[in-house]
């Protein structure tokens, strides 16, 4: 039977440099390049509540919450009414960046139409009160509130018709914003957009798929709409405003179970980079390459839609920049290798999941968030480098999402949230590594600035470095607040070992 002591013996050690007293303190500094790009984000169903206020139109959110969710966006974090409240706070964390998105139906109710001007009020409001206290804009256009009316008329990121409408959404950011934004994101995670929307029903509008076809079908119009928008910005306004525009996308970091047979491991690893590919390269192959990889067109057949060649001309460097999102790791088994170790995992069941073969599992000595998802420092640099290696986006890339979800039932709890302070230090460490070996980094953004509405699991999650009270609206910033204001002024992690998490090195002593 495999066991996880064999496992870690294929992991490259990291390397951690001895502190002063040379009996392995093992605290080091790590510098960052001088314009590396710190901040927070957060999306606007998450935060914003006021969800019938300003002109606002339903989003599928509004819709799927009440329907099926333990809660709702309608109030949130109020931030339709707190925002400078809480950008004075960023700015008294010393906080430069912010990333935030944009609402589609504060903009156009109906989805389709002209600017609601109460709406695009709001948004100038925040981006100038941002800029007032010395804060850059970072702008998501798509984080997930489609306007009710297009699933209603078009079957949402199934209808090719929310392809133009789109376009036309990101025309009105362009046109009322891009005089102040100059670093735009297109789509946050079309991963969850597709497989969650449309795959597994977990997020909304709730669609299921048990062959996959729904899954790939959304994302097909999501790469489209996509190249469409960056398309719009690139004719219309880039040569004027000048900013950059990207995609963001969100990936585990899938390391392939070690055997002793070479045949089997062999597959293992091909397994742990379909992986990879079906979550990542599904989108970013299409992007940095101009179509899907080989290996989900031979397994998916007609499932998987086709691009033209027009298409694929508008697609290939669609991005000046890699957003990327990661919170976790798994270890990969090929599926076909029967259940030795099947018991730490779920194996996976037909359609989009089933066509990648492919076993995800758990190592039980890794550390666990509050969502359950495991804590693999090293899994995050093992990635920035494949992520380097297969795409190396000219404008770099920015990890425009990572965090981590603690239970913290009360404000005593939140303030020392000591377990979050070493999930962030290990993974910018981690990140650090990555940029050492040449992965080309160049922002990180903590998920997230404020405790939120984590989507199908309501307030029940919290990812913020800033407790929210949700009875009061109370802001309380936790530990984590603090190590990253000094992470910002120091331009520097301190580095220390934490004995809750494995680095590869230490695998083999669990
Ligand atoms: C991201 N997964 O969602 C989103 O961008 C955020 O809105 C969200 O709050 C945050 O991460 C924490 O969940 C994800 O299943 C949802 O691997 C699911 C997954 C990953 C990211």
């Amino acid at each position: 039977m495999q066991t996880a002591v064999s496992i870690a013996k294929h992991l490259v050690p990291r390397t951690f440099v001895e502190g002063g007293d040379g009996a392995g303190s093992e605290v080091t500094t790590l510098k960052f390049p001088a314009d590396f790009v710190w901040g927070t984000a957060t999306a606007s169903y998450q935060i914003e509540g006021a969800w019938d206020e300003g002109g606002r139109g339903l989003s599928i959110w509004d819709t799927f919450s009440r329907a099926s969710c333990p809660d709702t966006g309608d109030v949130a974090c109020d931030h339709f009414h707190r925002y400078q409240e809480d950008v004075k706070l960023m700015q008294s964390l010393g906080l430069k960046n912010y990333r935030f998105s944009i609402s589609w139906p504060r903009i156009q109710p109906t989805g389709r139409g002209p600017a609601n001007a109460e709406g695009v009020a709001f948004y100038h409001a925040l981006i100038d009160c941002l800029l007032a206290h010395g804060i850059t804009p970072l702008v998501t256009l798509y984080h997930w509130d489609l306007p009710q009316a297009l699933e209603t008329e078009h079957g949402g990121w199934l209808g090719r018709e929310v392809v133009p409408a789109f376009e036309e959404y990101a025309r009105l950011c362009f046109a009322a914003f891009g005089d102040r934004v100059k670093t735009w994101l297109t789509f946050n995670e079309p991963w969850c957009t597709c497989v969650l929307g449309y795959g597994t029903g977990e997020h909304a509008p709730g669609a299921t798929s048990a062959d996959g076809a729904k899954v790939y079908l959304s994302g097909h119009h999501c790469l489209l709409a996509h190249a469409a928008a960056v398309d719009v910005y690139r004719r219309e306004f880039q040569p004027a405003q000048r900013g950059a525009i990207g995609i963001t996308l969100n990936a585990n970091w899938n390391e392939p179970l070690a055997h002793s047979d070479v045949a089997i491991a062999a597959n293992h690893r091909d397994a742990a980079e379909r992986m990879t590919l079906w979550a990542l390269g599904w989108f970013a192959d299409p992007i940095w390459k101009g179509d899907y990889p080989e290996e989900m067109r031979a397994r998916c057949g007609p499932r998987l839609p086709s691009f033209t060649e027009e298409e694929k001309v508008l697609l290939k460097g669609s991005s000046d920049f890699l957003g990327l999102n990661h919170y976790s790791s798994d270890f990969v088994q090929d599926s076909g290798d029967g259940d030795f170790i099947s018991h730490w995992g779920k194996p996976s069941k037909g359609g989009y999941f089933g066509d990648q073969h492919g076993t995800a599992l758990t190592h039980p000595a890794w550390a666990r968030t509050d969502m359950g998802w495991s804590v693999v420092p090293w899994g995050f640099e093992k990635l920035l480098l494949w992520c380097q290696r297969r795409y190396s986006p000219a404008g770099g890339i920015y990890v425009t999402e990572n965090g981590c979800a603690v239970a913290e039932p009360t404000k005593e709890a939140a303030i020392k949230d000591d377990f979050r302070v070493a999930f962030l230090n290990g993974y910018v460490a981690a990140m650090h590594q990555a940029m050492e070996q040449g992965a080309d980094v160049r922002g990180y953004f903590a998920w997230s600035f404020l405790d939120n509405f984590e989507w199908s699991l309501g307030y029940s999650k919290r990812f913020g470095i800033v407790r929210v009270d949700y009875d009061t609206q109370e802001r309380t910033p936790k530990a984590s607040a603090r190590w990253l204001s000094s992470v910002v002024a120091s331009n520097a992690v301190q580095l220390a070992r934490d004995a809750r998490f494995m680095d590869a090195a230490t695998m083999h002593a669990a």
